[in-house]
């Protein structure tokens, strides 16, 4: 036996007699007690996505059009070189974790061969017949490891049916078909627009509904649950995950993963004034960020020259992912059924940009050390937020609600942006909180910001130090700090300047 094995053998036995003879150490504390509402187990998994892309495709891509009419016929859908494995291929380069389709947009037309509705890619010249988007998207997804979700819009302008009861009939037996035929879905995305008028079947009339009672959303959840239990539903009132307000790309400064469901449904007017979310909210929702590449959802040749350049991607990354949201980014395809080069060029862009960015995370491998730890337990130890395992974390002992956590790098760094995570199973706590870096100068606060959820990002101008404290200056409990990370921003090329 060489020296190395007999010194293994002994440290083994040293270690087992050891643990024999000692006391277990008794773990003084559990974890902190759960505050107000928290995220159920499809929720938790859903956040950890924070990227992906949304597809609007359908006739409108074709006429034009952002609403269409529901009077079209189906051979206005032609795609001349229709490839949805491109879209699954660009998506996953791009760093999306999925991608959510229109399946049937307030248009009614349905792009799989439904058997309920002659309003389909069934009754359409393309393919003869015979294509189907929604199957396409299905295996492209599958082939390249992404996800996918579907968007089915409530409001069917070519439903002869619209707005009576024999409608809801068939917009569940919709959802039916195509939570049954296309594999495990990861979000529903329910749409609350309803601009009343419409084709419906030929009436071609104003329909108003009354979105509180009309659509009997409960019914509707209650199937997708029932189906495919592991997918989150999107709408203005969840209930899994909600609207952030507004389509401009922008999650709040001060955001509450948490609201009040109860009356709230898709469409709910004055929605927008409740997105930002309450810190007592009774149900834990948290938003996602819808924002187009262009400046309409779907494809516009006219619009080719104004897809958003990296720099506005960037800033929507962090107003969205950097304020705890998903993004949700949409990029249609165009009229050959492929997404235009320039947008593929721009996620290319920006995922290069992201890995750039947050490839190098300056705080791993530093020493941690916090004001207080909860029982002195190492697992509620500082080093807990260096561990890149967002379930576990540093926290403190109840009623301390208060502290402070320093990172000493073993070399000092240049950074301009940190990423903090709460541990959000236990609900959102931090209300308030500050970075400060010890500089040249001495001690600076380097940001000074409120909610943190399940990520947030901060930008700041750069600074060189080896010695940062994230300080928690209020919160609803105890902290419970599952990540902190700070990083360099990769440098974005000049704007090109108007000639
Ligand atoms: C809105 C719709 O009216 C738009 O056409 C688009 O689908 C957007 C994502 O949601 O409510």
């Amino acid at each position: 036996m060489t020296t190395r094995r007999v010194l293994v053998l002994v440290s083994i036995l040293g270690a087992s007699l050891g643990a024999g003879f000692r006391t277990p150490a008794k773990d003084p504390v559990g974890p902190p007690a759960p505050v107000g509402a928290v995220p159920s187990a499809r929720q938790l998994a859903w956040q950890e996505l924070a990227y992906y892309g949304f597809v609007h495709f359908g006739v409108n891509t074709f006429t034009d059009r952002e609403w269409g009419v529901g009077d079209e016929s189906p051979d206005v859908f032609a795609p001349s070189a229709f490839d949805a494995r491109q879209w699954a291929r660009v998506a996953r380069e791009a760093g999306m974790a999925g991608l959510i389709l229109t399946a049937k947009h307030h248009d009614g037309f349905c792009l799989w061969p439904s058997r309920l509705t002659d309003h389909s890619v069934r009754y359409s010249r393309w393919q003869e017949g015979r294509g189907d988007v929604v199957g396409a998207l299905a295996d492209a997804c599958r082939a390249e490891g992404l996800r996918l979700g579907i968007y089915l819009s409530p409001w069917d302008r070519h439903h002869a049916e619209y707005g009576r009861p024999a409608y809801l009939e068939y917009y569940r037996a919709q959802l039916r078909e195509l939570i049954v035929s296309y594999g495990p879905l990861f979000e529903l995305w329910f749409d609350g627009a309803n601009g009343g008028d419409g084709y419906y079947g030929g009436a071609r009339e104003t329909r108003r509904i009354d979105g509180a009672v009309y659509y009997d959303w409960p019914r509707t959840f209650g199937l997708v649950r029932e189906l495919q239990p592991q997918a989150v539903m999107f709408s203005d009132a969840g209930p899994d995950v909600r609207w952030v307000g507004n389509e401009d790309g922008l999650g709040f400064e001060t955001a509450w993963m948490a609201i009040d469901r109860s009356g709230l449904y898709p469409g709910f007017e004055g929605y927008p004034r409740l997105a930002a979310g309450r810190p007592d909210g009774a149900d834990w929702v948290p938003p996602e960020v819808d924002v187009s590449i262009r400046p309409g959802w779907f494809y516009h040749a006219s619009e080719d020259a104004r897809v958003k350049s990296l720099a506005q991607l960037v800033d929507i990354y962090y107003a969205s992912v950097g304020r705890s949201a998903n993004l949700l980014l949409d990029v249609p395809p165009d009229r050959r059924g492929l997404l235009h080069e320039t947008d593929v060029e721009r996620l290319g862009a920006l995922r290069s940009w992201l890995d750039r960015t947050f490839g190098t995370d300056l705080a791993r491998g530093a020493g941690a050390e916090a004001s207080a730890v909860r029982g002195r337990a190492a697992r509620f130890g500082a080093a807990r937020v260096l561990d890149g395992d967002s379930s576990t974390y540093w926290a403190t002992d109840d009623g301390e609600t208060t502290g402070w956590l320093e990172l000493r790098l073993k070399t000092p760094g240049r950074f301009d942006q940190v990423r903090v995570r709460e541990a959000v199973a236990l609900g959102q706590r931090v209300e308030e909180w500050s970075l400060e870096a010890e500089t040249a100068a001495g001690w600076r606060t380097l940001v000074r910001a409120t909610t943190i959820g399940v990520r947030r990002i901060l930008r700041f101008e750069p600074v060189t130090a080896s010695r940062v404290r994230l300080r928690i200056l209020r919160a609803r409990a105890c902290p419970a700090i599952a990540e902190l990370g700070l990083f360099l921003s990769a440098p974005l090329p000049l704007p090109a300047r108007a000639s």
